[in-house]
């Protein structure tokens, strides 16, 4: 078994798969935080090979089967998606002593967006991701495994990040007070969505949760989408979870991480064009709570995700990949004045929401 793989000895990872031709070169690749990616190229082909982190997705096994269930659903469906490159032996991944690894053939003459450049790419990614939802409707969702458990329960999440409270260092409590104020006289917004799935309003499908624009290749050549990627989350959950998340993305753009936080702010064009988008794919679809419930579910997955760094950094950055011992902070901050922006414009992004004519 390998061990402590690097860049060094990635050549021998990548002749554990079925590639076509000779190792040529590797080299770091993409902007997430959990997982690590290069870019592989062979004398004759290029690939993305990637170790997955298993600390966030301690069962592999249920996590690639996940994946391979949708890859194979989506193109049974004449739909372009990932291609998994199987190890020799025949598996999806490549286990060493410390690690697991996977292989995809790189998607040729697509290119990937950081942020949001014009209307058009908005629509595109809200066409892409309404697509997928109603293609992925005919999935059972029981079938699909939760391979984070209570990924988007918010309720869940709140008494997390409360638990870490309870446990933190009395400095950065004291650092972090006015965002653990915001976060905790908001403590009844946890629980809406999650009541009315409780009460059959929202239904339970297969869905992405990571829904961020650079988790789709569009076409160098059309500026068309081809195909969405990252399919780690694949989980059952709610619409709601990927729109929401959608536009935490969208409207947080490049500046998860900026310390300037007047640059976080709600676009309502954007909003527009996304919500329009997708509407065009899902609307017959959705139920009236689904559909009500858009405008909430940016504001919902973005103070989520406020919580969610905050939680880290006062337990000392476990989760996220961090390069200075704030940069938890930092991002919660970011999260938390563009769910302050988002709850002021609520009203407008509801009507614009009604407004949609089909
Ligand atoms: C993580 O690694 P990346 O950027 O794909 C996280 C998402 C967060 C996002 C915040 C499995 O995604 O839930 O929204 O960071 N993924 C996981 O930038 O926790
Ligand atoms: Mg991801």
């Amino acid at each position: 078994m390998l061990k402590h793989m690097s860049l060094n000895n990635i050549e021998d990872l990548v002749n554990q798969f079925r590639i076509e031709g000779h190792f040529k070169s590797a080299a770091p690749y993409g902007e997430g935080h959990i997982n690590k990616t290069f870019l592989v190229e062979t004398c004759c082909n290029k690939y993305i090979l990637q170790r997955v982190n298993n600390v966030v997705f301690p069962n592999i096994e249920d996590l690639m089967s996940n994946i391979e269930k949708v890859t194979s659903f989506i193109s049974s469906k004449g739909k372009e998606t990932i291609k998994l490159i199987p190890t020799k032996k025949g598996k999806s991944y490549f286990k060493t002593e410390d690690s697991f690894y996977r292989m995809m053939e790189y998607a040729e003459n697509t290119i990937t967006y950081q942020k949001p450049v014009s209307l058009d790419l908005v629509a595109s990614q809200g066409e892409a991701f309404g697509e997928l939802h109603l293609l992925l409707s005919d999935l059972p969702a029981k079938g699909i495994k939760e391979v984070i458990p209570n990924f988007h329960n918010t309720r869940q999440r709140y008494l997390n990040f409360v638990n870490a409270l309870e446990n933190a260092p009395k400095d950065k409590i004291e650092i972090a007070k006015e965002e653990i104020a915001f976060i905790r006289e908001h403590e009844k917004d946890y629980s809406l969505v999650l009541n009315e799935i409780e009460k059959g309003n929202i239904k339970t499908r297969v869905t992405h949760n990571d829904t961020k624009i650079n988790n789709i290749l569009f076409d160098k050549d059309t500026g068309k989408y081809r195909l969405i990627i990252d399919l780690d989350t694949i989980m059952p959950g709610s619409i709601l979870y990927d729109i929401g998340d959608a536009f935490r993305g969208l409207f947080t753009g490049e500046n998860e991480d900026n310390k300037d936080t007047s640059l976080l702010k709600v676009n309502l064009d954007i909003f527009k064009a996304f919500t329009y988008a997708y509407l065009s794919k899902m609307q017959n679809d959705l139920t009236e709570t689904e559909k009500k419930l858009i405008p909430f579910s940016a504001y919902l997955l973005t103070i989520e995700c406020g919580i969610r760094f905050l939680e880290d950094y006062l337990r000392g950055n476990v989760y996220f990949h961090v390069d200075y011992e704030e940069h938890n902070l930092v991002r919660a901050r970011t999260q938390i004045a563009l769910a302050k922006d988002i709850l002021k414009n609520l009203k407008t992004l509801q009507q614009i929401t009604e407004d949609y004519k089909g």
